[in-house]
C-alpha cells in the first residue's frame, strides 16, 4: 500500500515539520515568536510513535498526548509559544502543574527525548532500543523527573521491544496508516 500510495509517510512528514519550524526560526533570529499553532501541529505527529513501543508506554504517551492537548487548547487564545511564557511569568506560574507554560516545557522534553534517541541510534548500531531509550532518557527527562517515575520507567524500559521489532512496528504502523487514509474505516481496531 505504501508503494501505491502517493502521499507523505508519516516518519517523513514529522521531519518535514520540524525542518519548517527550524528554518522559520532561523530566518528570524531576533525576533523569535513561534506560532503555538504550528508547534501543536509539528508535536501532534509525534504521537504515533507511542504504538511502537507497547503497552508498557501507555501511560507515557497518555501524559504527552494531554500535554499537547492543553497546548492546542491554549492555541484558541494565545498565538505565540512567547505569549504563553509572558503570561506565565508575570502571573508567576511558569512552575505550576497544569499551567500552559509547565505543559509546554513538558513537550519540548518529549521532543528532546525523541532526539536524544535517534542520536544514540546513528551513533552506533549495536545500541539495543532500551540502552538508547535509558542513557536518553538519563540526559533528557530523568533530571525533571520525581524518584516514583524515574523508577517506573527504569523498570518499563525491560518491556521495550528490541530494536529491530521496533522498526518492524514502525513499519505496520505507517503502512496501517497509509492504507486509513486510502481506505477510510477498511481495517479495523480502535
Ligand atoms: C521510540 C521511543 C522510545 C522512548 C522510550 C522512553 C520513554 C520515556 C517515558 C517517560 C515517561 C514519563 C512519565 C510521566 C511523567 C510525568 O511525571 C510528567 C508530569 O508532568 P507534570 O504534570 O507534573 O507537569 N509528565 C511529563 O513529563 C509529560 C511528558 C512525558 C512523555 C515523554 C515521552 C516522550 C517519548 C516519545 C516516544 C514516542
Amino acid at each position: 500500500a505504501m508503494a501505491e500510495s502517493t502521499s507523505t509517510p508519516p516518519l517523513t512528514s514529522i521531519v518535514e515539520a520540524f525542518e519548517e519550524l527550524d528554518k522559520f526560526l532561523q530566518s528570524q533570529p531576533q525576533q523569535q515568536r513561534l506560532s503555538l499553532d504550528t508547534f501543536c501541529q509539528a508535536s501532534s505527529l509525534v504521537s504515533i510513535l507511542f504504538s511502537c513501543l507497547g503497552l508498557a508506554f501507555k501511560f507515557a504517551e497518555m501524559e504527552y498526548v494531554s500535554k499537547v492537548d492543553d497546548l492546542v487548547e491554549a492555541s484558541k487564545t494565545y498565538d505565540t509559544l512567547e505569549s504563553i511564557i509572558d503570561f506565565d511569568v508575570a502571573n508567576d506560574m511558569v512552575k505550576t502543574p497544569g499551567s500552559h507554560s509547565r505543559n509546554l516545557r513538558r513537550v519540548r522534553q518529549g521532543l528532546d527525548l525523541i532526539r536524544a534517541l535517534f542520536e544514540q541510534f546513528l551513533s552506533t548500531d549495536d545500541y539495543s532500543l532500551r540502552e538508547a531509550a535509558s542513557t536518553a532518557y538519563a540526559q533528557v527527562c530523568a533530571p525533571y523527573h520525581s524518584w516514583t517515575i524515574r523508577t517506573a520507567v527504569a523498570a518499563g524500559m525491560y518491556a521495550l521491544p528490541s530494536r529491530d521489532q521496533l522498526l518492524v512496528n514502525l513499519e505496520e504502523t505507517l503502512s496501517r496508516e497509509e492504507d486509513e487514509k486510502v481506505h477510510p474505516g477498511l481495517t479495523s481496531g480502535d
